[in-house]
C-alpha cells in the first residue's frame, strides 16, 4: 500500500469520525419535545390548578418538576383556530383573509414548525385530533414523518380483535411506538393532540354518551358530588346583552347542563376523559423512561382552548371570558436546573408562543413571521423583566351564528367588542373583578383607559391583516334564553309540534349495537336470534326528554318482547348500549303486560295494564282503579302513545288506555333522562317501530302532590314479578 495514500484515508478517517462525535454530541444537546394538546379545557378541571376532586397525578407531577404558567391564553378560543395557530405561528386573522378568514392561505401554511424541525434533523410524529382548516390539496402527512389522523366519533375504535379502544388511549399508545422505535443520536418532536375531552355533540345521552372516557376510568367519581358551577348564579347570565344569551354557548348549556342530575352527570364524566388523558399520560411517560430518553425530552402540555361548564350559564367556548380563553400551560425541561422547578409563572402565555417556543428548544430560527415568542427564558429562570403585558384575542369562526369579537388584554385590563353586534363592548378589570362580572365601558373613571384600548385594538387588527369583510348573510341566534323545553332547543318540529325521532331511513341519530338493530322497511327494527342473555338497547342520542307526547307505529311478531323505553339513564357499567329507565312494554303474547309501566333494573313492574296506580313515597305501587284490558294481534302495527306530564304517566294502544300512573317517590322516580327501545331475552323474534315522533311539552309542568292523590284503604299492592309463595295475596294499603 502506497504510505501516502494509507495516511490520507486514516487522517479521512479521523475527520469522519470527529465529525460523527461531533454530530452526535449536538444531537444529543438538542432535547426531544412531547406536546400533549387536550381538547375543551381550562385551568378549572386540573388538579395542580386548584381543584381538589379531580385526579391527574401524572400532570400535576409534571407541574412539580417544571414551570405551571398561571396566565397561558389562546388567541382564538375554538379547535381548529387555536391548531392552525399552533402549526403556523399565526393569529386567525393573520393566516386567513379579511374576507375569507376562517381558511388558512397556502401560503401561510406551507411550512409548518415541524417542517422546520424536521429540516434540522428531528423526527416528527403527529397522532390524533388535527381539525386545522387547510387549503384544498394541503397533505398533512407530508409534514410529519410519522402521521396518523386519530378523531372522535366514535370515541371507542374497534380493534382487530373486536374489542373497542378509546382514542386517548389509542393516541398514546401510538406515542409509545414511536419512542420505541426512535433512531439514536436523533432527536424528536411528538405530537400526541387528543380528542378528549370534547363532547360528542352529536350524542347527548348524559354521561358515556356525551363525554365518553375512557374504560381505564370507569367508576371513578361515581360517589362525588361535584360542586355546582361557581358562577352559577342565574343574575350573571341574565346581565348578559340579548346577542350573547341566545348564542351557541346558551344553545349547548341546555344540552349538557341546565339540570343538576345532567350537570353531575356530564361533570363526572367530563372528569373521567381528564384521569383518562392523565392516566395515558402516565403510560407514556414511563415508556419514555424505559426507552432512555426521559432526561432529554421537555414535556408539555396545554389544551386548544378553554371551556364554560355552566358557568355563567354558558357552555362550551368562543366568547371573551377568561373561562374560554384561558388553559393549562405546564412545561417540564429536565435541563432545568431543580431549584427553577415546580415554579408558578404570571408570565402572559399564548398558544402562539408554543410553536416558536419548540423551535427554539431545538435551536433553530425562529421565522420573522412567527407571532409568539418563546417561553424558553421563563423556563429556564425568572420571567425577564421586559415580557409582553399585552395579548390579542378575537373570535370570527363560524360568524353567522357565533359573535365575532376582537379586542386587548393589557395588564390588568381586558377591552373587547362585538364587531357584528353594534360594536357591543366590554372593559374587565381582571384584578378587582377576576370573575369579570363587572362590565366598566359605562365608568366615566376608565374613560381614558378605554379609549386607548379602542386605539390599541384598531392598530393590532391592521397589523395582524385588518379588518375584516362586513359579515354577509345575517346572524341567526341559536336558541332563546330560556327555552320552554330544553329539549326541543335546536329540534325541527312539524306543524303540530312533534319532532321525528326516526327518519325512516338511518340508524344516525341512535345508537345501539348493529348486530340488533337495522333499518328495514321504512322501520326501525330489532332482531334476536333467541340466544340474548341480557336486553339490548338502541338509544336515541339527540336529546333527553323529559315532559313529552310521544306516538309511534309498533309491530312485534308472534311471541316477541320489547319496550319503549322512557327518562332512562345509560348504564356503561353493565354495557355501552345498557339503559335503565321507565318502559312502555311491547308484549305480543301477554295482553296484561302490553302496554304496561315497567321500570327495567329498578323497582320493576309499576303497573300491569288495565291497572291505575299510585306509587306511594316509599317506592310501593298500588292499585287504585281498573280500565278493561284488550288483546292486541302481533305482526300487525298499532298506534302506541306514551303521554308524560310531571310525574304522571300515561300508555295507549290504538287509542286504548293501558297504563295511568302517578309516581310520588322521590328517590325512585326520574324527571328526565334518554329515549330508548329495547330487545327482550326470550324467544326468537323482531320488533319494528315507525313514524316515531316526539312533542317536548314544557319542562316545569307541576308535579302530581301526595295530598291531591289519597290511596284508598281498599288499594291493593300491584304483583311484584317473578314466582310467589302459592298463596300469595296481595297487600292491602289500609292494612299495613
Ligand atoms: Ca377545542
Amino acid at each position: 500500500m502506497n504510505l501516502m495514500i494509507g495516511k490520507f484515508k486514516s487522517l479521512l478517517l479521523l475527520t469522519a469520525l470527529l465529525l460523527l462525535s461531533l454530530g452526535k454530541s449536538e444531537a444529543a444537546e438538542r432535547p426531544n419535545i412531547v406536546f400533549f394538546f387536550a381538547d375543551d379545557q381550562t385551568t378549572s378541571t386540573v388538579g395542580c390548578y386548584g381543584n381538589q376532586v379531580i385526579q391527574t397525578p401524572n400532570i400535576d407531577e409534571l407541574a412539580k418538576r417544571g414551570t405551571r404558567f398561571e396566565k397561558a391564553y389562546v388567541s382564538q378560543a375554538i379547535c381548529w383556530v387555536s391548531r392552525t395557530t399552533i402549526l403556523t405561528g399565526l393569529t386567525g386573522r393573520s393566516y386567513g383573509t379579511p374576507a375569507n378568514p376562517e381558511q388558512a392561505r397556502p401560503d401561510a401554511v406551507q411550512t409548518l414548525y415541524t417542517d422546520l424541525l424536521r429540516e434540522q434533523g428531528y423526527r416528527t410524529g403527529f397522532y390524533g385530533k388535527w381539525h386545522a382548516k387547510m387549503p384544498k390539496d394541503f397533505k398533512r402527512e407530508a409534514h410529519f414523518d410519522e402521521f396518523e389522523a386519530i378523531s372522535r366519533n366514535p370515541y371507542y375504535k374497534k380493534q382487530p380483535d373486536g374489542s373497542l379502544r378509546h382514542e386517548t388511549e389509542l393516541i398514546v399508545d401510538r406515542g409509545i411506538d414511536f419512542v420505541k422505535s426512535q433512531p439514536k443520536g436523533k432527536p424528536f418532536a411528538l405530537n400526541l393532540w387528543f380528542n378528549a375531552c370534547h363532547a360528542e355533540d352529536s350524542d347527548r345521552r348524559p354521561g358515556i354518551g356525551h363525554f365518553p372516557w375512557p374504560r381505564t376510568v370507569d367508576g371513578m367519581y361515581e360517589d362525588i358530588e361535584i360542586a355546582p358551577p361557581r358562577l352559577g348564579d342565574p343574575e350573571i347570565f341574565n346581565a348578559q346583552p340579548n346577542f350573547l344569551q341566545t348564542t351557541i354557548n346558551r344553545e349547548r348549556y341546555f344540552w349538557r347542563w341546565n339540570t343538576p342530575q345532567k350537570y353531575q352527570t356530564n361533570m363526572r364524566a367530563y372528569y373521567r376523559m381528564v384521569s383518562g388523558i392523565d392516566g395515558a399520560i402516565g403510560r407514556f411517560l414511563k415508556a419514555l423512561e424505559e426507552a432512555g430518553l426521559a432526561d432529554n425530552t421537555i414535556i408539555v402540555y396545554s389544551a386548544d382552548n378553554g371551556y364554560y361548564m355552566a358557568n355563567r350559564g354558558f357552555a362550551g367556548k368562543w366568547s371573551h371570558y377568561e373561562n374560554a380563553l384561558q388553559v393549562p400551560l405546564i412545561v417540564m425541561d429536565p435541563r432545568v436546573p431543580k431549584e427553577e422547578q415546580g415554579k408558578v409563572t404570571d408570565a402572559l402565555a399564548l398558544n402562539l408562543d408554543l410553536p416558536a417556543t419548540f423551535l427554539d428548544w431545538a435551536g433553530v430560527d425562529v421565522p420573522k413571521r412567527y407571532q409568539g415568542q418563546s417561553l424558553q427564558p421563563v423556563v429556564k429562570g425568572a420571567k425577564p423583566a421586559d415580557w409582553r403585558t399585552e395579548t390579542f384575542h378575537e373570535h370570527f369562526a363560524v360568524r353567522n351564528r357565533i359573535p365575532a369579537f376582537e379586542g386587548i388584554r393589557d395588564g390588568n385590563l381586558k377591552y373587547v367588542r362585538y364587531f357584528d353586534h353594534d360594536n357591543y363592548e366590554y372593559l374587565h378589570d381582571l384584578e378587582s373583578d377576576p370573575d369579570e362580572l363587572v362590565n366598566l365601558v359605562g365608568n366615566p373613571r376608565y374613560a381614558e383607559q378605554l379609549q386607548a384600548l379602542r386605539d390599541r385594538t384598531t392598530e393590532r387588527v391592521k397589523e395582524l391583516g385588518g379588518p375584516l369583510d362586513p359579515l354577509r348573510g345575517g346572524f341567526r341566534d341559536s336558541t332563546v334564553p330560556y327555552p320552554v323545553a330544553s329539549a326541543a332547543v335546536g329540534a325541527r318540529a312539524d306543524n303540530d309540534g312533534f319532532v321525528s325521532v326516526f327518519d325512516g331511513k338511518t340508524l344516525r341519530h341512535w345508537t345501539g349495537d348493529p348486530q340488533y338493530w337495522s333499518v328495514e322497511a321504512g322501520a326501525l327494527t330489532g332482531k334476536t336470534d333467541g340466544s340474548l342473555k341480557m336486553n339490548r338497547f338502541i338509544t336515541w342520542k339527540d336529546s333527553t326528554i323529559r315532559n313529552f307526547d310521544l306516538r309511534v307505529k309498533v309491530k312485534v311478531t308472534e311471541g316477541g318482547n320489547s319496550g319503549i323505553q322512557y327518562r332512562g339513564t345509560s348504564r356503561p357499567d353493565l354495557g355501552l348500549d345498557i339503559v335503565t329507565g321507565y318502559q312502555c312494554d311491547v308484549v305480543a303474547n301477554n295482553p296484561n303486560y302490553n302496554g304496561m309501566l315497567y321500570e327495567e333494573k329498578g323497582r320493576r313492574i309499576l303497573s300491569h295494564t288495565g291497572e291505575k296506580v299510585i306509587i306511594a313515597s316509599d317506592g310501593q305501587p298500588w292499585v287504585v282503579g281498573k280500565m278493561p284490558v284488550k288483546t292486541f294481534a302481533p305482526d300487525e302495527w298499532h298506534d302506541f302513545r306514551v303521554l308524560v306530564r310531571g310525574n304522571h304517566h300515561e300508555h295507549w294502544i290504538d287509542g286504548h288506555k293501558t297504563a295511568d300512573l302517578i309516581d310520588l317517590d322521590p328517590k325512585g322516580r326520574a324527571l328526565e333522562g334518554v329515549l330508548a327501545v329495547q330487545v327482550h331475552v326470550g324467544p326468537k323474534m323482531k320488533i319494528q317501530y315507525k313514524d316515531f315522533k316526539i312533542k317536548h311539552l314544557p319542562d316545569d309542568l307541576p308535579l302530581e302532590q301526595a295530598e291531591d292523590h289519597p290511596i284508598s284503604a281498599d288499594a291493593y299492592g300491584v304483583r311484584p314479578q317473578g314466582r310467589l309463595p302459592k298463596n300469595w295475596k296481595p297487600p292491602i294499603y289500609g292494612k299495613q
